[in-house]
């Protein structure tokens, strides 16, 4: 059984409010061809890969904000893509705003094999932002109104992508930055992680402590950590450039299970970056300093879950 598997990151440039589905199922569907075109066996789509970031936007009334979901997959809208993934036989992963038929909103990510058939779903669980209008912010970053906190955990399956069957997991965008989060999914023996993202280039919050160019240096010191420490491939995969005046950044990496990263993208618009990735690079790390089962001390870490806020610690007082 092959241990290869040739990884593609479809970075996305900006989609304005005003375009619909049918300008980013073209395009993806395009960076589908030129994946087939490099050999790529699977491709990353970013987070909400379908729409604008739709979370900056306000509505008062949650039903007004309905069209930024998708109550099916696929529809009429995103068949194009399912279609070309088939004839390209190429999985490929994809973000979008869900919408259940009970009403429930979530930030989403699914794995779809060539055949069309979802392999695996993730919702996303760390939502940044607020849930009312902050008349402080020039810009809202509104995903707590607009999604539930997925409730599906973060699960790993064992499929086939490519020729190779491969432990797959996700993350979406603000995921990436929690340490729990890739510790979760490396206790599953997760072998590659598909994660997409839309993050402003400037941090609303910024008090002058962090630089701008910091902002891509944050993202990628995250999954270049979270790849090392858990052995792991990872595609983190944007979507980038000026939506409406809004600049998000972009850097899509490809990174290996010893943190390099393999292939970076280094525009800001479509852009395919492809890595021939090696799966047997992750026993390495499984099998020595991250052994987990020789080397986790679980009675140590009882704050991680116990515990959500930090505490102040106890202070220390002379004795003399
Ligand atoms: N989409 C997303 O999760 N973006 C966040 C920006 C947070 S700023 C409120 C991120 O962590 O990249």
């Amino acid at each position: 059984m092959s241990r290869r598997l040739v990884l593609a990151a479809a970075q996305l440039g900006p989609i304005q409010k005003s375009e619909g589905r049918d300008v980013a199922v073209g395009r993806m569907v395009r960076l589908l061809e030129t994946a087939h075109r490099r050999g790529a066996e699977v491709v990353v789509f970013p987070e909400l890969a379908l729409t604008t970031f739709f979370p900056r936007w306000y509505h008062e009334d949650l039903a007004e904000a309905d069209h930024w979901y998708e109550t099916a997959l696929p529809s009429n809208a995103t068949a194009p893509l399912f279609e070309a993934a088939r004839k390209f036989n190429i999985g490929f992963h994809l973000g979008y705003a869900e919408r259940t038929p009970e009403g429930r909103r979530f930030n989403t990510a699914v794995y779809v094999h060539p055949s069309g058939e979802v392999v695996l779903k993730y919702r996303k669980v760390h939502l940044p932002g607020h849930a009312e209008y902050d008349p402080t912010r020039t810009v809202q970053h509104l995903e707590k109104r607009y999604f539930e906190v997925g409730d599906l955990g973060f699960p790993v399956v064992r499929a086939p992508v490519g020729e190779a069957q491969v432990n797959i997991g996700m993350m979406i965008c603000n995921d990436r930055r929690w340490p729990e989060a890739w510790r979760v999914l490396g206790l599953q023996q997760v072998e590659l992680v598909m994660l997409g993202y839309n993050t402003p280039s400037l941090n609303m919050e910024n008090r002058g402590f962090e630089a701008h160019h910091l902002r891509v240096f944050h993202s990628h010191l995250s999954i270049q950590a979270g790849c090392y420490q858990n052995a792991c491939f990872a595609a983190g995969v944007a979507k980038a450039g000026d939506e409406d005046g809004h600049e998000l950044f972009g850097h899509s990496i490809i990174v290996n299970p010893q943190g390099e990263i393999m292939a970076q993208a280094t525009s800001w618009g479509d852009e395919l970056i492809v890595a021939d990735c090696d799966l047997g690079m992750c026993e390495l790390g499984r099998r020595t300093i991250f052994n987990f089962a020789a080397h986790r001390r679980v009675e140590a870490y009882g704050r991680i879950t116990g515990q959500t806020g930090s505490a102040a610690p106890a202070e220390w007082v002379p004795k003399g």
